[in-house]
């Protein structure tokens, strides 16, 4: 059991708001896909569980434990030094280095503390760690080049199979995205410390998609995510596994195959006995990237179901909103309905409607 710093009592409310869409209500022997890359059946059992729950598990992935557990042991060093020696490696500007409780800019908060980075620039992140006290900082930053680059690897290789799945040429259509240099990808460090309040009603990290294309996520032992039904809503706890990788949807891969994949709500509920550890690749496109629908996923006359936009124009948009917000409807094209049928999502009313008022 890996128990980190003492909680300290709760000042914030982190309570689960229920939400409209998926309530509380929890389907605990919900079924997670589990698919081993080796076999030669995995492309096609991945595009069903793309289909069917936008989540899934991989083994057979090839990535080392040895990497993984030592990754892990770099970060809980970092997650027990003292508040204030965290502190000094919080941004001044900028999302990138340490964060605690508050998730993005708009108010939304967890029980929770994580560190942040660009891929592409570890130095936006790293160059804050340098601030606290951490005695190895090289071997911190080594193993976490290391890491990125596999599950980077892991994520092309998962879109390259979705890609022969569905037929996509050329294969690496949509892997692309996440090799070129420009690729705007993430890496998040969580922590979720032992909850002094034991209740199903704490969140750890509150309902949200993952704007990007592809989530690969790998946590310690201890249980707490889970991902809504994409048929009910109700939630399905993930059970740990710290030995696989978990693949997350993101909603520019829902756009980019026109809605067949679907992009997956998910969430922690807080522990109160054991920490949670997670190590989060977030594989998202260059800022200048378009994001729409393949040709192959338009064939035989379909229409987009979306407006055009680029990464960049998306990804505004997500950090106006709370991380609750279904970011996809603002850029979805609206069906054409009789004008006695349309009804307002409060949801998507958009800045125009409102202007309009
Ligand atoms: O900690 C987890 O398992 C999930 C974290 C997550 O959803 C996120 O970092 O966006």
């Amino acid at each position: 059991m890996v128990v980190l710093s003492k909680p300290s009592p709760l000042k914030q409310d982190f309570t689960i708001k229920t939400s409209k869409q998926h309530g509380n209500t929890c389907v605990v022997n919900g079924s997670i896909p589990v698919i081993d890359l080796s076999k030669s059946d995995a492309k096609t059992l991945l595009v069903n569980a793309c289909e069917e729950h936008g989540f899934f598990k991989v083994i057979n992935h090839g990535i080392p434990m040895d990497l993984m557990n030592k990754l892990e042991s770099e970060a809980v060093k970092f997650f027990k030094l003292p508040q204030s020696e965290k502190d000094k490696a919080a941004p001044a500007d900028g999302p990138f280095g340490y964060g605690n409780k508050k998730i993005g800019p708009n108010g939304d908060v967890g029980w929770i503390e994580y560190l942040l980075f660009n891929t592409n620039n570890l130095d936006s992140g790293f160059s804050k760690l340098l601030n606290s006290s951490n005695e190895t900082p090289e071997v911190f930053r080594s193993l976490l080049n290391n890491y990125i680059e596999l599950v980077k690897k892991l994520g092309c290789l998962v879109l390259e199979l979705l890609a022969d799945g569905l037929k996509i040429e050329p294969r690496n259509t949509l892997s692309r995205l996440l090799e070129d240099e420009e690729s705007d990808s993430f890496f998040r460090l969580n922590h979720y410390p032992p909850c002094p309040v034991n209740s199903r009603d704490v969140v750890g990290f509150g309902e949200h998609t993952d704007p990007q294309t592809i989530s690969v996520l790998r946590s310690n032992n201890t249980s707490g995510l889970e991902i809504a039904d994409i048929k009910n809503g109700s939630w399905i706890p993930v059970p740990s596994d710290q030995n696989s990788f978990f693949i997350i949807v993101g909603d520019s891969l829902q756009v980019m195959t026109n809605g067949r994949f679907k992009s997956v709500t998910h969430r922690v509920i807080q522990n109160s006995m054991k920490s949670r550890v997670s190590m989060i690749y977030f594989g998202g496109p260059p800022l200048r990237q378009n994001i729409a629908p393949l040709p192959a996923m338009l064939s035989r006359g379909k229409e987009s179901l979306y407006k055009e936009f680029t990464w960049s124009e998306y990804k505004k948009s997500a950090y106006k909103s709370r991380l609750a917000d279904n970011r996809l409807c603002n850029f979805e094209k609206q069906p054409l309905l009789p004008i006695a049928a349309l009804t307002i999502d409060a949801e998507c009313i958009t800045d125009e409607v409102l202007k309009e008022d």
